[in-house]
């Protein structure tokens, strides 16, 4: 076997491995969203927080920026059965981010709450892994509102719909409160690897 073909098929293996169950690899970056793109106003955008937590907060754009970043490499895996690799974010780490309000223990769930009234829920437990961002970079340059600009969750070892476009409060709760696509029948965990795509109480 040449050794062109022979590293051909590694990479392939490689990508296989990668490649969750019943998804493909894209180059492209396909865009979702329900809504249109909400207009963005730095003036008078804002982040809150509140629920279970020691402080509910306030962020302007400004003050958000101040706010140290991480930047990470990741694959991201979309319900709609396509899969793109070694994507580049730069966002603040959100188990860093818990710490300027601190979270009660009570907390148990996350809820994004976003323009034009997107909601997704998380676990709290999985909200607290090292990839798990508020993102305003893409590539290196500002987020699009394609792509949920100017800020979005991205929560990449879930299906992609669990990472909130045009984030504007986060909420911490005690109780689970399924999401848009949620109570739409998407599955409430929606983890790639085990294939959680949808379950049957949803309006589909
Ligand atoms: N606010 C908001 N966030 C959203 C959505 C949406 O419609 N509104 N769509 C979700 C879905 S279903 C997917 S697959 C991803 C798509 O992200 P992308 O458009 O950047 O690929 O965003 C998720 N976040
Ligand atoms: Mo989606």
């Amino acid at each position: 076997m040449s050794f062109l073909k022979r590293r051909q098929e590694e990479e392939q293996m490689k990508q296989n491995h990668r490649l969750p169950p019943g998804q493909s690899l894209t180059h492209k970056f396909p865009v979702l969203t329900y809504s249109p793109n909400p207009p963005f106003d730095p003036a008078t955008w804002d982040l809150r927080v509140f629920g279970e937590v020691e402080n509910e907060m306030r962020w302007s754009w400004a003050e958000f920026l101040e706010i140290p970043t991480v930047t990470i490499t990741t694959d991201i895996h979309c319900v709609t059965r396509w899969s793109k690799f070694d994507t580049v974010w730069e966002g603040v780490l959100f188990r860093d981010f818990m710490k300027l309000f601190g979270v009660k223990p009570t907390a148990k769930f996350v809820i994004a709450h976003c323009d034009y009234g997107y909601t997704t829920n998380t676990p709290l437990e999985a909200m607290l892994d090292d990839d798990v961002l508020l993102t305003y970079k893409y590539d290196g340059d500002w987020l699009e509102p394609d792509h949920g600009g100017p800020l979005r969750t991205l929560v990449p070892k879930l299906y992609l719909w669990k990472s909130a476009k045009f984030l504007r409060a986060i909420e911490f709760s005690e109780v689970d409160k399924p999401g848009f696509w949620e109570r739409g029948g998407y599955h409430n965990t929606g983890d790639p690897w085990k294939e959680q795509r949808y379950q049957r109480s949803g309006w589909f």
